[in-house]
């Protein structure tokens, strides 16, 4: 019997991939290589169902023999293991981003003499397609949680952005742009407490209350399906924290970064301009026990953020505390620094990589805003976060169009400044 490989994600499994299986059981026996989340991540975002269900899915599928992992985008280290005498693909992959990944196909098949089938795209039907429509509707917080686990289990660097209202969440879901054949957007969203704060023209000093917070998110939740990080200030007494915890993981939040700080909040990047006082280690690890004993899941992160470099405590401070709040349980550490340069930050991922048992770290770079995100995972970081850009973007715009109308005492000159009335009225789906 002649061996015939196919690859697929096997995602939102419609005929178009029962149509290409059928095709190749004419050659021989089928063997499907399931694209692993990380192959799928490595060029555009994680699939809505795990590994495991795709598996599941693809091996009970009539004329499928065998079922196997692609561990990556190329096909060709599996290609070489199974020396097929076939490969199966539809004929959509001739032009586009997956051009390459076809001609690597052919060159390995050429060393054995194996072929590649290619049948007609079945027309009408497509996973960008389905993919888009399932999203539409939307997801549930039960997926929407593990998807921060997943992504730190099949990406290096994880991508977060902020969003303090719908229309930003919608950016966040929405924006992609296609690169290196890849497509390239955000991981998931950032809820600051200074962009929630700000945008309701509140000072980010914790008077924006839980329940106003969680209204924010509730309008983003509505209009995105990507994970959202929860910015839980300080996170309160330890017996108030039990309650933010069980409250964002029952909304499918996958993750609340805690800093260890005590008293009146000021915002970290004021650092010794204003008062601020750290919490004591042994306080801070009981927070965190306390809100790890509160969850109901093992799918919502507790981080814990460091402020010794921002109120200057020192290098070893901030690793003793790392290594503390480790041992009490947190998921990840965020290590936060306000230096325009980035030699602070960098001395502590090298230190902190010797950790044992460490966690993913998270890194906010604002100040150091130069630094490329390769540079970031070069030095071990795990998720990025972008913390107020988007804000910080649309505050000079929204004046300058303000003062534009005050000057000239009508909107004209402003125009080019705004997006079209047509364009504002059909942006959010359903407009119509
Ligand atoms: C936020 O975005 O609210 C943060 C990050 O906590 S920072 O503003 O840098 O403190
Ligand atoms: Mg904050």
């Amino acid at each position: 019997m002649k061996k015939v490989y196919v690859g697929m994600s096997a995602d939102i499994v419609h005929t178009g991939h029962l149509n290409i299986i059928k095709e190749a059981r004419k050659y021989g026996e089928v063997i499907v290589g399931v694209l692993t989340d990380k192959a799928i991540a490595s060029y555009k975002r994680l699939p809505f169902l795990s590994l495991e269900e795709r598996k599941t899915i693809i091996e009970n599928i009539k004329g499928v023999s065998e079922v196997v992992l692609q561990e990556t985008l190329d096909y060709v280290p599996n290609l070489k293991k199974i020396k097929p005498d076939y490969v199966v693909h539809g004929d959509d992959w001739r032009t586009g981003p997956q051009w390459e990944t076809r001609e690597r196909v052919l060159q390995a098949l050429k060393e054995w003499g194996g072929e590649l089938i290619e049948p007609g795209y079945t027309q009408g039907i497509s996973s960008t397609m389905l993919n888009a429509q399932v999203r539409e509707v939307g997801t549930t917080p039960g997926i929407r949680i593990r998807v921060l686990r997943r992504l730190l289990a099949a990406k290096g660097l994880i991508r977060i952005m902020e969003a303090h209202n719908g229309l930003t969440g919608l950016i966040v879901e929405k924006t992609q742009i296609k690169k290196n054949g890849g497509i390239k957007e955000f991981d998931g969203m950032w809820l600051s407490s200074l962009t929630d704060s700000v945008s309701k023209g509140k000072p980010d000093i914790g008077f924006v209350d839980l329940t106003s917070r969680m209204n924010t998110l509730n309008n983003i939740l509505e209009v995105t399906t990507k994970p959202v990080i929860f910015d839980g200030d300080s996170g309160g007494l330890a017996d108030h924290f039990k309650f933010m915890v069980r409250t964002l993981e029952r909304e499918g939040i996958s993750a609340v970064i805690i800093e260890d700080k005590v008293g009146a909040k000021r915002n970290s990047l004021f650092g010794t301009e204003v008062k601020q006082t750290q919490d004591t280690i042994e306080n801070f690890c009981e927070k965190i026990r306390a809100g790890k004993d509160a969850l109901v899941t093992d799918d919502f992160m507790i981080i814990a953020r460091i402020e010794s470099l921002i109120l200057k405590a020192g290098m070893d401070d901030a690793i003793k505390r790392a290594e503390a709040y480790i041992k009490a349980g947190a998921d990840a550490i965020m290590i936060h620094s306000k230096e325009k340069k980035a030699d602070e930050i960098f001395e502590f991922c090298r230190r902190y990589k010797k950790i044992v048992n460490n966690v993913p770290l998270v890194v906010v770079p604002s100040t150091y805003s130069h630094i490329t995100e390769e540079e970031l995972e070069k030095e071990g970081v795990r998720i990025v976060i972008y913390a107020n850009q988007l804000l910080r973007s649309s505050y000079p715009v929204m004046k300058k169009v303000a003062e534009s109308i005050l000057e000239h005492r009508r909107a004209w000159e402003c125009d080019e400044m705004c997006i079209s009335i047509k364009e504002i009225l059909t942006l959010i789906p359903g407009s119509k």
